[in-house]
């Protein structure tokens, strides 16, 4: 548009069938070009005339002039991958925790500064106007923006993956905090349409529940699966663009949207029903409304049995569909050319369907089938928490998807000869490790069917695939070891630190150059500089900058105001008693308590802030987030307080708050109990943003302290080993007797000095602190905290250590860049060549 393509025709066809686009000028990156292409959609297509601040119209005006620039890239792409016709990933996911998507967009495409100089032109800020863009929420919390940082990653890798996920019209729900509780507010993020996405109708599928299965011999003898009297549903694919950086490749995002079709409930149709008929097309709707709010298993739930069938069944058509096409109907390769990787079990019902779409549908054998699917299926595990492992029932299987269900019954038969064969007559193992776990309601194990049926099965970090390994799934490392591997987590430093901090970022480049923004290792050259005065004082003028926008945010957000020049002391995650929100809690009692002894003089002054949605139907955590706001409200109107501690829960923790509080952040909270934490993340952006860590040997803060040394890391509590050994015969009672402070705590909180008026509010988290068979073991760990704390205070005493401290934390956080996950997903796992359009 901004440059009419007068040279030639657009709508002559290439030989392979596409308009030759490349032949048409590139769209120009200059801002006059982007002021000329916003002015024409905001006026033509949107129809407005007069701009306002804030105005969300000119928000999507600008998407559509950003947009135009990566659809150019994103056919260009295509074409390429297509040309190429090599092997090819996909990532299986029910949850991409996007965030917002302008800033990366502009980032990638180079084009933030023209854009910015556009807007300006017209008295518009980029800040402002980014503020209008809604997050995108389609996830819970780690293991969603895990996958959206790993689309990140792969885009500017180059390597061709396809995302696939649902389009929920309801993501994770807002969080309000009323009176100190949580209120749930549903996010109808789609309200005001979603101008990134490209809608696909001429790529829907059919989705088939219920029925009945059917069995025939055809004339050439073979036996005919099939599946019938079903009720159907369509997936309506609608594609979001995968910018890479500064590379001009453009991956996709999938995601899957259930409709009605038209012959929906024809019966009550025909009974004159007709009005009827139409709203019943809600419940084939319904599949896609919402997200399940839930980080742990929700067990049982049909809804989310056909959402995870909806998606395995839509992509995996996609994909097929596709190679059928480009392949004339030949699978032979078909494992050699596609890899699926599984983001946890929500998926894995893909296994019984792969094997299901080959035989009943490209009328595959057995044999051949199952060598494509555990072939080209790779599995992995987030959760080390065994009643976190997903099972459905065999019944609602059986009568939801009963083709599917017959199958998984086939594989299990197979695959437990083979067990029987290698340990003869080890009827305990056999039990033990088959697909179905017997009993009155006898149960399918996700996460087994996932292990069998795929070529790879991989933890999230060190410490978590060696527990993997050596405990929970233990009989399938002994069966399979060759299968078994590890991929520490990462986080993308191009949200994470270049999009969200852009004050360090430039204070980096200074120094060491920008390559880091590809190449994260490079942060290690920052180590040179740790012991440079004038670089510590402009290393601190940022971060203390940093700390004045999250006040800001704390402010609007809350209504507090807080003291910039206080430590940062931060945990924000999703509630879970195994991430021990408690035991934070019980330290900043103790502060209190000290404070009201009289001690506060020789405290460093201090915010404490916690953020993180508890799961709607998890009651405990509920109480957790209500029993803080107690504290929290008693400690803040104490005047002894004053200018000394400061506790604040943040409302409604997500992807876009995260932008503002990491860059702000001095003290990042990894507390969990040893053992329980697969990986954690969010632990990964504090410390690339100069965040000091205090932290159990859980997940990957055991990597984090071996890459930035033990002396710049505040490590306490018991290790997995310890728990373990402690955990019979564990006495909180006497833990807390023999602790005056601990005492001193526990007499506060049980006799109701935060109640507030509410008197027995916080009983049950007491109770939890007091049960001798506490699975969080929070008192054991209560002291080395409280003294690991103590080594915090002393740091942060000297600023000129801390300050050195803070700069060889982000010097060492080069390891933990998803560009490195993903490269070894890659050299491990899925094989696949970079393309460069
Ligand atoms: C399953 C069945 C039914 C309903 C919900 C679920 C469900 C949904 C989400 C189960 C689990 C989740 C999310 C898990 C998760 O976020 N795990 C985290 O993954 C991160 C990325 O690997 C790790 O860093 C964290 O340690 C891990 O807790």
């Amino acid at each position: 548009m901004a440059k009419p393509n007068k040279k030639k025709s657009v709508e002559s066809l290439s030989a392979t069938g596409h308009i030759e686009l490349l032949q048409a000028p590139p769209l120009a990156m200059t801002s006059d070009a982007l002021l000329t292409d916003v002015n024409h959609y905001f006026s033509c297509t949107l129809g407005r005339r007069t701009v306002n601040r804030r105005s969300p119209f000119l928000y999507e005006a600008l998407v559509y002039a950003t947009r135009d620039r990566l659809m150019e890239r994103w056919n260009r792409t295509n074409i390429t991958v297509e040309g190429k016709g090599k092997r090819r990933a996909y990532y299986l996911s029910m949850e991409y925790l996007m965030g917002r998507l302008l800033r990366n967009a502009l980032l990638s495409l180079d084009i933030d500064q023209q854009t910015s100089d556009a807007l300006e032109r017209i008295g518009m800020g980029l800040e402002e106007l980014g503020d209008c863009e809604h997050d995108t929420g389609l996830g819970n919390g780690g293991l969603g923006r895990l996958a959206a940082c790993f689309l990140d990653s792969c885009a500017t890798l180059g390597l061709p993956v396809v995302g696939y996920g649902l389009r929920y019209q309801y993501g994770m729900f807002r969080q309000r905090i009323v009176d100190g509780y949580q209120v749930e507010e549903p996010d109808a993020w789609l309200r005001d349409g979603f101008p990134w996405e490209i809608r696909r109708p001429d790529l829907t599928r059919v989705i088939r529940f219920g029925g009945h299965t059917t069995h025939e011999v055809g004339k050439d003898g073979r036996a005919r699966h099939g599946w019938a009297d079903t009720q159907n549903v369509l997936a309506v694919p609608y594609d979001i663009p995968i910018p890479g950086y500064q590379n001009d490749v453009v991956n996709t995002l999938r995601l899957w949207s259930a409709a009605a079709t038209d012959a929906f409930d024809l019966d009550e149709f025909n009974a004159g029903g007709y009005a009827e008929a139409v709203a019943a097309k809600n419940e084939a709707e319904n599949i896609t409304m919402v997200l399940y709010p839930n980080d742990a298993t929700e067990s049982g739930r049909e809804l989310r049995l056909r959402q995870q069938y909806f998606l395995a069944s839509a992509s995996l058509q996609d994909v097929l569909a596709d190679w059928h096409k480009r392949h004339d109907g030949n699978f032979s390769e078909f494992a050699a050319g596609n890899c699926f990787q599984l983001n946890d079990t929500h998926p894995a019902i893909s296994v019984p369907e792969l094997m299901r779409l080959l035989m009943d549908e490209y009328g595959m054998e057995w044999e051949e089938a199952w060598d494509v699917t555990s072939g080209c299926m790779a599995y992995t595990n987030h959760t080390l928490l065994p009643e976190a492992l997903e099972v459905w029932p065999e019944a609602m299987i059986g009568y939801l998807l009963p083709r599917i269900m017959e199958i998984i019954h086939e594989i299990n038969h197979r695959y437990l000869e083979q067990v029987a064969e290698r340990w003869p007559d080890d009827w305990d193992r056999l039990d033990r490790m088959s697909l179905i776990q017997q009993g009155h309601q006898p149960m399918v194990r996700m996460a087994y069917l996932a292990i069998v049926g795929s070529y790879s099965v991989n933890g999230v970090a060190e410490l978590h695939s060696r527990l993997l390994r050596e405990g929970l799934l233990r009989d399938f490392a002994e069966l399979w070891p060759e299968k078994f591997n590890n991929k520490t987590n990462g986080v993308t430093q191009r949200r994470w630190l270049a999009a969200c901090n852009r004050d360090l970022s430039g204070l980096i480049s200074e120094r060491i150059g920008d390559g880091w923004v590809t190449d994260l290792e490079q942060l290690g050259r920052l180590r040179e500089w740790a012991d440079d005065a004038a670089f510590q004082e402009q290393w601190r003028l940022v971060k203390q900058a940093n700390k004045r926008t999250l006040a800001g945010l704390i402010e609007t957000r809350t209504g507090l105001q807080v003291d910039p020049d206080m430590l940062f002391d931060v945990q924000v995650k999703r509630i879970h008693e195994y991430k021990r929100q408690l035991l934070n809690l019980l330290h900043v009692i103790h502060l209190y308590d000290r404070i009201r002894r009289g001690e506060g003089e020789s405290l460093q002054p201090r915010l404490v802030l916690i953020g993180g949605k508890a799961a709607p139907g998890y009651v405990m955590a509920k109480n957790i987030i209500k029993c803080i706001n107690n504290v929290a409200d008693r400690i803040n109107r104490d005047p002894a307080t004053k200018g000394i501690l400061q506790l604040v829960f943040l409302p409604d923790y997500n992807v876009s708050a995260m932008e503002v509080i990491c860059p702000a952040a001095e003290l990042s909270e990894q507390i969990s109990t040893a053992g329980k934490e697969a990986s954690g993340t969010g632990n990964m952006k504090f410390m690339m943003n100069g965040a000091l860590t205090i932290g159990t040997l859980d997940g990957a803060n055991v990597e984090i302290r071996e890459a930035v040394g033990e002396e710049n890391f505040f490590l306490f509590g018991l290790t997995v080993e310890e728990i373990r050994a402690r955990r019979p015969g564990y006495n909180p009672q006497a833990i807390i007797e023999a602790d005056p402070d601990f005492v001193r705590v526990m007499h506060l909180l049980e006799g109701g000095h935060f109640s507030r008026g509410e008197p027995g509010i916080c009983d049950a988290v007491i109770r939890a602190i007091r049960n001798p068979s506490d699975p969080w073991m929070t008192a054991a760990d209560f002291r080395a905290f409280v003294d690991a704390q103590a080594r915090v205070e002393q740091a942060y005493g000297d600023r000129t250590h801390w300050t050195r401290m803070s700069i060889l934390n982000t010097a060492g956080s080069g390891r933990f860049s998803t560009d490195r996950t993903i490269a070894d997903y890659n050299r491990d796992i899925w094989r696949l060549e970079p393309v460069m359009p």
